[in-house]
């Protein structure tokens, strides 16, 4: 039995397939929890959400994720709020006849996946710093209950997308809309932000060392969002691809290596502490 915490696998499904292979998934007994963005800009998605469906119905436990920005992108086009840009490439998806069961497969999956066991926590840009896992598990488990209800998702949907507010204050209010899109930007699209913890959505290809002349810095190198009550759990991230899975704080892993960038596709096996790649043949115009 293992578990495999696997980077954005944006629709390359054929490295997906290799990386599957050479890990020798086993559904019956391994599990995999994949840290968002199983779709967007990719070559493959409707064979990356059908493979992932098909085993999860088999074998419920098999198969985890938590949704990231462009997993959203897609709920919001779906859902008639949101136009489709062509280099999102998800035509495939929403002219399929498995577009309910992709839709019902997505509207089950949080912002935040722990597993209280081995103690890990799966996200997939990252917890805001001044978040514990408490925090988070509160607002992700807020924000499933708003996407359950039709009309509250399509409130959400349609005002998600913008970058503000910036910085997560007490006195947003529950029933503001401002606070729903915080929450959705801090887990799905932060990178950088200040020292103040303002987050930053302007340098997305920026190298850590050229951020730090414009005074912004990594989420992860502030507070501790890796606590959970007293105790440390692991925390895993996926969406900055520039970042080269390189994140030295303590107990949090980086594991996007740009697959879909023609880098890598990344997975880190719990009980090993391994990570294991596979080369991409991804080239996206
Ligand atoms: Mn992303």
């Amino acid at each position: 039995m293992a578990t495999y915490i696997f980077g954005d696998l944006h629709g390359c499904f054929d490295e997906f397939s290799k990386l599957l292979d050479k890990i020798k998934f086993t559904p019956q007994k391994d599990e995999i929890i994949i840290t968002g963005d199983i779709i967007g800009r990719g070559p493959k998605p409707l064979h990356t959400l059908n493979y992932l469906i098909s085993v999860k119905e088999l074998y419920p436990n098999s198969i985890h994720a938590v949704l990231g920005n462009h997993d959203l992108n897609f709920l919001a086009v779906a859902a008639g709020v949101h136009k489709a840009k062509h280099r999102d490439r998800i035509e495939a998806i929403l002219t399929s006849d498995k577009l309910p069961k992709i839709i019902d497969f997505y509207l089950d999956l949080p912002l935040l996946y722990l597993d209280k066991n081995k103690k890990i926590a799966v996200c997939h840009a990252g917890i805001y710093p001044k978040w514990n896992l408490n925090e988070a598990e509160y607002l992700s488990d807020f924000i499933r209950k708003i996407m359950l209800d039709p009309i509250d998702r399509k409130l959400l949907l349609s005002n998600m997308f913008g970058d503000t507010p910036n910085c997560f204050t007490e006195d947003l209010k529950k029933t503001d809309l401002s606070l729903w899109r915080f929450i959705i930007s801090a887990f799905t699209r932060m990178r950088l932000c200040t020292e103040d913890l303002v987050l930053d959505y302007g340098h997305s290809n920026c190298s850590v060392k050229d951020a730090q002349k414009d005074n912004l810095y990594p989420w992860f190198n502030f507070g501790k969002p890796y606590m959970y009550n007293d105790e440390e759990y692991t925390l895993f991230f996926g969406h900055w691809a520039a970042l080269e899975a390189q994140c030295n704080a303590k107990n949090i892993i980086a594991l996007d290596t740009g697959c879909v960038w023609e880098n890598m596709l990344t997975c880190y096996c719990l009980e090993t502490k391994e990570r294991i790649s596979v080369k991409s043949k991804t080239k996206i115009s």
